[in-house]
């Protein structure tokens, strides 16, 4: 999408109407190889810093699957035995200058104004999902808003971004969704008798042959509903399947975890051409 002589980023109209419709839409190559190789710099240093604050942290575990709160940030773990290997990082904000920019930018917070029908939003939460090569585990198709109704008053309206950082593709886990089941509003979880099954949507909810899987080439966005049912397979491939998903909402309200609040100016130097 070649947008250098446009002054912004909002949808149109018939991109709102295609993502209200769907749940989701996509906006491929937004940002180019040169500013993700610069991005995955700052996240590479974060995660080294992260990783060295592992052990004065406060380690537990759900379902058997590893997690540390360093803080106000939380690691996860891989789920194989005594893995390493850094799954998941929430929130990012605070950890990096040139991410903080990044969730700036008018490339990706434009179009949440468009789904907001506000200028003035706020961060609500962001995520670093870093799926390993060979190893980095699926993600279960859940809904978002299942997990933040008890902090937010109205979780129907907290749009999310996903980033990726690379090409991705089903080999290596591509992000993948049930076109307009947002339309549903928050579905049951799963009543399996373990502690997260409650977040991954009801089987009988999902209906298969509305799957779409996203392979988009790296730089690109998809803007979702926190209603939508989305999730991912795990990376078989050689290569990571790193994204950042950023959630935003109206302005002037406290970040989920943090309880900071993240205006958005919408002035991002990620945007210098
Ligand atoms: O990164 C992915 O493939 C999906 C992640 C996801 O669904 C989530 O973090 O809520």
């Amino acid at each position: 999408m070649d947008r250098q002589h446009t002054d912004n980023y909002y949808f149109s109209r018939d991109e709102l109407f295609a993502y209200e419709e769907k749940g989701y839409l996509v906006r491929e190559k937004i940002f180019s190889r040169r500013e993700i190789d610069e991005l995955l710099i700052s996240i590479d240093g974060a995660i080294e810093s992260l990783r060295d604050a592992v052990s004065s942290g406060v380690t537990y575990f759900l379902d058997g699957k590893r997690f540390v709160d360093i803080g106000t940030t939380t690691l996860q773990f891989e789920h194989s035995y005594e893995s390493e290997d850094i799954r998941v990082v929430e929130p990012v904000s605070g950890l990096s200058a040139n991410l903080d920019n990044l969730m700036e930018s008018p490339r990706i917070v434009d179009p949440i104004k468009s789904i907001l029908g506000t200028e003035i939003i706020s961060i609500w939460t962001n995520k670093m999902n870093l799926k390993v090569e060979k190893s980095g585990s699926g993600f279960d198709w859940h809904q978002d808003s299942p997990y933040w109704i008890h902090d937010h008053p109205d979780a129907g309206s907290l749009p999310n971004v996903f980033l990726s950082f690379d090409d991705t593709n089903k080999q290596n886990g591509c992000l993948r969704v049930i076109e307009s089941s947002h339309t549903s509003g928050c579905l049951p979880g799963r009543d399996d008798g373990t502690q997260l099954g409650g977040f991954f949507t009801n089987w009988e909810a999902i209906k298969s042959g509305a799957e779409i899987s996203i392979e988009i080439p790296l730089g690109s966005l998809v803007f979702f509903d926190p209603h939508l049912i989305h999730g991912s397979e795990p990376n078989t491939s050689s290569y990571p399947r790193r994204a950042l998903i950023m959630t935003y909402q109206a302005g002037n309200y406290p970040m989920l975890k943090t309880g900071e609040i993240r205006q958005i100016s919408g002035l991002g130097v990620c945007d210098a051409k």
